[in-house]
């Protein structure tokens, strides 16, 4: 699959920033190329990464009371759709929505799952729509103000953002699903033991897509990374409430990328990802600072992970602080 050369030359850019900064940092949004996504969903499968099944069993369970929150056809809005697989469970129980809207970043995986979805669903409107929701958005422009509109954000991935982009991302909510709400799926802190062996995996596939950040480099922009001296490096970091994913050269070296060439000491390290975990009234008063307004929260028997219902009031104006 080739990549759009736009797209190239911001990965070009944000990995030179990052090669030439101390601490060395790249976004996790580099994971997600093809060889990256389908790890991804190997990831979601694996017997210690809990997340996924936890938040399809709260879905299955509590799908009724979730759908009467949503209500009669409203516009469903879904961040970072990737397989629409969540969504079905939601499409089941709802009340005729108006509108399925999947927004993904990636324009090459949308159009064949609404296909899918659409054969399964024959009476939905899809309206599937290709943007990034980690920066500024809009909705097309007949869903601005018709209908009650409710966004869905499962996955915890907004455990992956800092705090200052949670707040972006929830003003833009704020700003754009005005009169509706957000359900919103967020891991929640437990023993750090479970949470170090969900992202250390016995089958090292955490660290396959970790590592996959250093292929993809040297693929598409032609960096020489010596794969066998980078090693995967997860761990929970209590006080701030994180797990930080990193690559931690085994050697001092360098790593040559578009005519430059960059020093890794010794134990150095290149963090690739946070995945942050939330208290249910951590999560709500973040929230809050952008207008949000806390309502139900649904959750599994052992408290792992939780869908939270956010109210967006209807205000003329976007709420500001
Ligand atoms: C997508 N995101 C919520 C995952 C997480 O748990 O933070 C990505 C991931 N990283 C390692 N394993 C899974």
């Amino acid at each position: 699959m080739t990549v759009p050369e736009t797209e190239r030359l911001q990965f070009m850019q944000d990995m030179q920033t990052a090669l030439s900064h101390t601490p060395k940092r790249i976004s996790s949004k580099y994971f997600y190329d093809e060889a990256g996504s389908a790890l991804f969903d190997r990831i979601c499968d694996l017997p210690e990464y809990y997340p996924t099944r936890t938040e399809l069993s709260i879905l299955q369970t509590h799908a009724i009371d979730i759908s009467n929150c949503i209500g009669e056809h409203a516009d469903i809005i879904e961040f970072g759709a990737g397989s629409l697989h969540k969504i079905r469970l939601l499409l089941n129980a709802a009340n005729h929505p108006a509108r399925y809207v999947p927004m993904d970043i990636s324009r090459v995986h949308l159009p064949a799952a609404c296909l899918t979805l659409q054969n399964e669903f024959k009476d939905l409107n899809i309206v599937p729509m290709v943007a990034d929701y980690t920066s500024e958005w809009q909705l097309p422009a007949a869903m601005r103000d018709a209908g009650k509109r409710v966004a869905f954000f499962p996955g915890s991935t907004i455990g992956n953002f800092s705090p200052l982009q949670a707040h972006a991302f929830f003003t833009q909510c704020a700003l754009h699903l005005r009169g509706g709400a957000l359900l919103l799926g967020v891991d929640l802190i437990k023993s750090p033991d479970i949470l170090h062996a969900a992202y250390n995996d016995s089958q090292g596939v955490t660290a396959l897509f970790n590592s996959n950040i250093l292929k993809r480099s040297n693929r598409e922009l032609g960096s020489d990374f010596d794969l066998s001296q980078f090693i995967h490096s997860a761990f929970y970091n209590a006080p701030l409430q994180r797990i930080e994913m990193h690559l931690l050269s085994l050697k001092s070296q360098i790593v040559n990328l578009n005519g430059v060439a960059y020093a890794f000491e010794q134990g150095e390290t290149l963090h690739t990802e946070y995945s942050h975990k939330f208290t249910v009234s951590g999560v709500q008063k973040a929230a809050q600072l952008a207008g949000l307004q806390p309502g139900a929260f649904w959750t599994d028997p052992q408290q792992y992970f939780g869908l939270l219902w956010l109210n967006i009031p209807y205000t003329q104006q976007p709420f500001s602080r």
